[in-house]
């Protein structure tokens, strides 16, 4: 780790750590939860802010999975924030769109510290000597394409004195993509223009788009005036994800005699394989059923998160190998195992709920 040095400016960029996922706080059942998985990784992004090695850290939103969190929740998330706010680095949060642009329990978040873009604005920091404005705003969730250029000179940028500037959003951006197909975002009312983007900052750090990337063209091909940077989340949050390397960035600012040079790292965390089956039911007895499920268990990583798709009708007699309690004695304790049912009725449904609570239906971009 190179030392913090004069002219160049440290940022830890991490987003979409959906705090809360998987995490109820009054568990009936003591099972692995992937919500500690998020936690593990938070607590890992974050360690080198708490060892000093950088100057500031932006969080690009969605901090939590839900707009409501119950106390211990945002203590979680929050106090690790105040800590590096304690070492004297400078924190960024951005409301997401899971927050619905509002943090909840921010009181935690209190500290001189942490500046929260509760509204269009411009925050400006003094690093060694040089100055940064970080301008930002609260996630747009209705029509961002139309209300980007307004939402922008609302932060009120321009006015800041400052060698360099930065932009911290929490949005999608024209040429962004995510799933396995590569969906690409265009023209949406969702959608960021690359041709809105202004010159004049030295790079946008967004959150909202789960797959870590780093927008420099347009969609024909051209450069785009700053770089759009997303760190993606720091776990797998749906299937979708299955592939993707997960992580956060350091992004550094180099002053040189004449312009601010822009450089950046993907530090990848762990993630755990999400593994996708399909079980058909074509009048299948319970034994059979359960030694299905068993080679389909045999067959994935310990650490899997397993969603098995389960078509056709479930005889009677076979239903309790379904059940979530039969699914947790045949799996390892490291695994996380979710039904899906697509020809049950909903009274069925039950058993899917509890034998796995992942939230794995969540749209790609989350
Ligand atoms: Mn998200």
């Amino acid at each position: 780790m190179d030392s913090l040095t004069a002219d160049r400016i440290r940022i830890l960029f991490l987003a979409d750590t959906h705090l809360g996922f998987d995490l109820p706080t009054r568990a009936r059942i003591q099972r692995r939860r992937r919500g500690h998985d998020f936690l593990a990784n938070y607590a890992t992004a974050l360690a080198p802010a708490l060892a000093g090695e950088v100057d500031m850290v932006v969080h690009g939103g969605d901090v939590f999975h839900r707009s409501k969190v119950p106390t211990s929740v945002a203590w979680q998330a929050f106090e690790p924030l105040a800590r590096v706010a304690d070492c004297g680095t400078s924190v960024f949060v951005v409301p997401g769109n899971h927050e619905r642009g509002r943090i909840p329990q921010i009181r935690f978040a209190q500290h001189p510290r942490i500046h929260l873009f509760d509204r269009p604005r411009t925050f400006t920091v003094d690093v060694r000597g040089m100055r940064l404005a970080v301008a930002g705003f609260p996630s747009e969730r209705h029509d961002v394409r139309t209300q980007f250029v307004d939402l922008l000179a609302a932060t009120r940028w321009r006015t800041a004195d400052a060698h360099a500037r930065i932009l911290c959003i929490h949005q999608c951006v024209e040429g962004a993509t995510v799933g396995p197909n590569d969906f690409t975002f265009t023209t949406a009312a969702d959608v960021i223009r690359a041709r809105d983007l202004p010159t004049g900052f030295c790079a946008v750090l967004s959150g909202h788009i789960h797959r870590h990337q780093v927008l420099t063209r347009d969609l024909r091909g051209g450069p785009i005036a700053t770089p759009v940077l997303y760190p993606g989340s720091i776990e797998r949050t749906s299937v979708a994800e299955a592939d993707e390397a997960k992580g956060y960035m350091m992004v550094t600012l180099t002053r040189d005699a004449s312009e601010t040079r822009l450089d950046w790292q993907f530090h990848q965390l762990p993630a755990r394989p999400l593994v996708r089956r399909e079980l058909r039911l074509e009048a299948v007895d319970s034994t059979a059923l359960e030694s299905t499920i068993r080679a389909l268990i045999g067959d994935s990583p310990v650490d899997a998160v397993l969603t098995i798709r389960v078509v056709g009708k479930l005889r009677d007699d076979a239903r309790h190998v379904l059940a979530a309690a039969n699914l947790r004695r045949l799996a390892p304790a490291t695994m996380n195992i979710q039904l899906k049912l697509e020809d049950e009725d909903r009274a069925f449904g039950r058993p899917t709920s509890s034998s796995q609570s992942d939230v794995m239906l969540e749209l790609p971009l989350g």
